[in-house]
């Protein structure tokens, strides 16, 4: 990959450091201030502003104009490059390895809500069976991250109260999370409840075994966001995002990038051509970071 200039020629391979990584695996989530440079910024918001007129002609919006589109990576040439974007890319392999692709991915605008909503409790983990499925009986034992999403801050979220993604840091280890009794009042967020603030052009990596919610827009701004999840190849996608393999679109995507939407016949090899049991260092991601002497034993999923 050439380096990028909009971003000092920042490639996507300069590794994070160990202090990061065991940061994130500590707390489940980073932020990464200033991922975005004010013009990528404003070009990404015209996409998802074009995106959004889209969709609410299609009669896909809420009834307050909310719009949460699942599988949006096909609907611009700039969605797709942040699949490999140079200032998060490196978090993305640092935290997950070389045998990933996106499964999912959602624009996400939120309007201000119209009327104050109805109470509810969205704290969740992402991965619904995952969360049971491999499960052991020790609820002591952590069950496995299997996956992460990076979050693009197009809006100003740098108050509160404005539809920010709200966490608990170091909540990943936890596989359970008390539940009020009574879920048709309001119930105050869970102790060590953190809303993410930021601002525009900042972006946020997160465990999806981190315990989170989504909040209500109470502001008078409106909320634009980008999701990026990422998992293991031998996990199958969670959105439906069928890709026009003619398209200018699909000719533009680099092998990397290509890797990253799912191309690849095995799960832990990449042609699936005459499989020996061997990992194959064709897999474009892997072979990326084995050129730059990046694969690392010490660290498993950069084995
Ligand atoms: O919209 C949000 O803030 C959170 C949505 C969510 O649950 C997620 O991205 O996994
Ligand atoms: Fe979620």
């Amino acid at each position: 990959m050439q380096g990028t200039p909009e971003y000092g020629g920042l490639t996507g391979f300069e590794p994070i450091s160990d202090v990061t990584r065991k940061e994130f695996l500590e707390q489940g989530w980073l932020l990464i201030p200033n991922a975005l440079t004010e013009s990528h910024r404003q070009q990404l918001e015209a996409a998802v502003d074009r995106v959004y007129a889209e969709e609410i002609a299609a009669g896909k919006g809420t009834k307050d104009g909310t719009v949460h589109l699942l599988g949006f990576l096909t609907r611009d040439e700039l969605f797709a490059n942040l699949l490999t974007h140079p200032t998060t890319f490196p978090y993305v392999w640092g935290l997950t390895g070389w045998n990933i692709y996106t499964h999912h991915n959602h624009l996400d605008v939120t309007p201000p809500a119209l009327e104050p909503e109805k109470p509810y409790w969205g704290w969740h983990q992402d991965g619904y069976r995952q969360n049971s499925d491999p499960e052991t009986m020790d609820p002591s034992v952590p069950r496995p991250m299997f996956a992460v999403k990076v979050g693009y801050v197009l809006s100003d979220l740098s108050e509160t109260g404005r539809g920010a993604t709200k966490i608990i840091p170091g909540s990943h280890l936890r596989n359970s999370l008390g539940r009020p009794a009574d879920l048709t009042v309001h119930n105050p967020d869970p102790p060590g409840t953190l809303e993410i603030t930021a601002k525009p052009g900042d972006a946020f990596i997160f465990d999806r075994r981190q315990w989170h919610s989504r909040s209500t827009n109470l502001s008078d701004t409106t909320r634009k966001m980008l999701f990026v999840g990422y998992t293991y190849r031998w996990i199958r996608p969670l959105d439906d995002m069928p890709i026009d393999f003619d398209s200018q679109w699909w000719a533009n995507r680099s092998p990397l990038q290509r890797q990253l939407l799912g191309a690849g016949t095995h799960t832990a090899n990449y042609w699936g051509i005459n499989w020996d049991g061997y990992i194959d260092d064709q897999i474009p991601l892997r072979k990326e970071l084995n050129d730059r002497d990046l694969l690392d034993r010490s660290v498993p999923w950069l084995r």
